[in-house]
C-alpha cells in the first residue's frame, strides 16, 4: 500500500520499534528514502515531534492514552506527572511507573503530584477502573523509578526551560495544572497549548451535566479554562462518539506484542464492563485527548467561553458553554432590571463538537498493532 506521506512512513516504522532508538531509526529511513526521491518529487518536510507534558491518573482509558502517546513518534513526551483521580495519588503513581517500564520508557521523568482536590474530597472509580486501576490486570512491578520532583513543580521548571513549546494533556483532574498555575502564573503565556480531557456542554457520566475529570475538581477546572492560555477541550460531546467495540477488540487481538497485548486485556475489560450496563462498547476519553494533541482534525471545534460551575445544588462540576459568546445585560431601573443590550464574552476554549471516530480508532488500532 502506498504511503501518504513522511510522516506516515515514520508513524509505521516507528510504532514497531522502541523509541527513542524506534523514532531515530525511522527518521533516518525517512530521510534515506526522501533523499532517494529527491530527484524525482520535491522533499518533504519531517516536522519536529511535539512536547508534550501527560498529566494523569491510570485509570484503564488513561494506560491506554499513555501507550498511544508513546507509540506516537509526533510527541516528544517530556515528562508524566499523576494526579488522584480513578485511583489514589500513590495507586496512579505506581500504574505509571509500571506502564512506562512496560514500554521501556524510563528515560521519561514520572512525578507525584497532588494528593487531593483543592477543595473537596477525593472521589476514586475503581468501580469502573479495576481495583488496580488497569481493570484488574497485574503488571510487572516497574523498573522505573519516581521522579522526586512535586509534579506542579516540574511542570513549571519544563515549561520555564522550553518556552512556547509545552503543550500540556491533562487527561485526570485538573488538580496539578491548577496548582502550577496558582504557585507561577507566568507559565501561562510560555505554554503552547493545553489539551484537556474533560468536560461536556451536552451530558455528563457523573451526574446528568458533569464528566468525571471536571467533577473530581471544579476549582481546578475553572482556574485552567481561565488562565489565558489555549485550551482544547476534549469532552463527552466527541469522547463518547469513539466507541471502541468488539469489531475493534478483534483487530487488535489479531496482533501480538506486549503492549498490544495488555490494550487488548484492557479493552476487553471495558467492553465487558460496558456490556453489564447494556453499552455495545467503550469510550475512547483519554486517547483522544491524545490523538487530538497528535492531529487536531480529528475534531471539529468552536470558541466559546467555558465557565465550571462550582456552587449549582444539581449542576456542580458543569462545563458551561456559551455557543453565542453573548450574554444579556440587565440593569436596575426603580424595583425591577431591565435588559439594555447584549455584552460580548470572551471565548477562552476551543470546544471539540465533533469527532472523525472512525478514523481516530483506525488511528489508535494502526499504533498498538504488533507494539
Ligand atoms: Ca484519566
Amino acid at each position: 500500500m502506498a504511503l501518504r506521506s513522511s510522516r506516515e512512513l515514520v508513524s509505521r516504522l516507528a510504532g514497531r520499534l522502541s523509541r527513542p532508538a524506534g523514532t531515530a531509526v525511522a527518521l533516518a529511513l525517512v530521510a534515506s528514502v526522501l533523499v532517494a526521491a529527491a530527484s524525482t518529487a520535491p522533499a518533504e518536510t519531517v516536522a519536529a515531534p511535539i512536547s508534550v507534558i501527560i498529566d494523569t491518573d491510570p485509570g484503564t482509558d488513561d494506560a491506554m492514552a499513555i501507550l498511544l502517546a508513546l507509540a506516537s513518534p509526533e510527541l516528544d513526551v517530556k515528562a508524566f506527572t499523576v494526579v488522584p483521580g480513578n485511583v489514589t495519588a500513590d495507586q496512579a503513581l505506581d500504574n505509571t511507573l509500571r506502564l512506562v517500564s512496560l514500554a521501556g520508557r524510563c528515560d521519561i521523568p514520572v512525578a507525584g503530584g497532588a494528593q487531593r482536590p483543592l477543595a473537596q474530597k477525593l472521589i476514586t472509580a475503581e468501580f469502573v477502573h479495576g481495583e488496580n486501576g488497569l481493570g484488574d490486570i497485574e503488571l510487572p512491578a516497574s523498573d522505573c523509578e519516581a521522579d522526586a520532583r512535586f509534579a506542579p513543580d516540574l511542570i513549571i521548571e519544563m515549561i520555564h526551560a522550553m518556552p512556547g513549546r509545552i503543550t500540556l494533556v491533562p487527561v485526570g483532574p485538573l488538580t496539578n495544572i491548577a496548582l502550577a498555575l496558582h504557585k507561577d502564573p507566568t507559565i501561562v503565556p510560555l505554554v503552547k497549548e493545553v489539551v484537556v480531557m474533560g468536560g461536556s456542554i451536552t451530558e455528563g457520566n457523573v451526574t446528568a451535566v458533569a464528566e468525571a475529570n471536571i467533577y473530581n475538581d471544579p476549582e481546578a477546572a475553572q482556574a485552567v479554562f481561565h488562565a489565558g492560555w489555549k485550551v482544547t477541550m476534549v469532552g463527552l460531546d466527541v469522547t463518547h462518539k469513539t466507541n471502541f467495540g468488539a469489531p475493534h477488540l478483534e483487530r487488535l487481538a489479531a496482533t501480538r506484542g506486549t503492549l498490544n497485548d495488555f490494550a487488548t486485556e484492557v479493552m476487553q475489560f471495558l467492553i465487558d464492563l460496558s456490556a453489564q450496563f447494556g453499552a455495545d462498547g467503550t469510550p475512547m476519553h483519554d486517547p483522544l485527548a491524545v490523538g487530538v494533541a497528535i492531529d487536531s482534525s480529528f475534531v471539529r471545534t468552536r470558541h466559546m467561553r467555558v465557565e465550571v460551575e462550582t456552587k449549582g445544588e444539581f449542576t456542580r462540576g458543569q462545563t458551561v458553554g456559551n455557543r453565542y459568546n453573548m450574554v444579556e445585560r440587565n440593569e436596575i431601573e426603580g424595583d425591577r432590571l431591565k435588559m439594555t443590550g447584549i455584552d460580548r464574552v470572551e471565548p477562552n476554549a476551543w470546544v471539540a463538537v465533533e469527532v472523525d471516530a472512525d478514523r481516530f480508532l483506525s488511528f489508535f488500532l494502526e499504533r498498538m498493532a504488533g507494539l
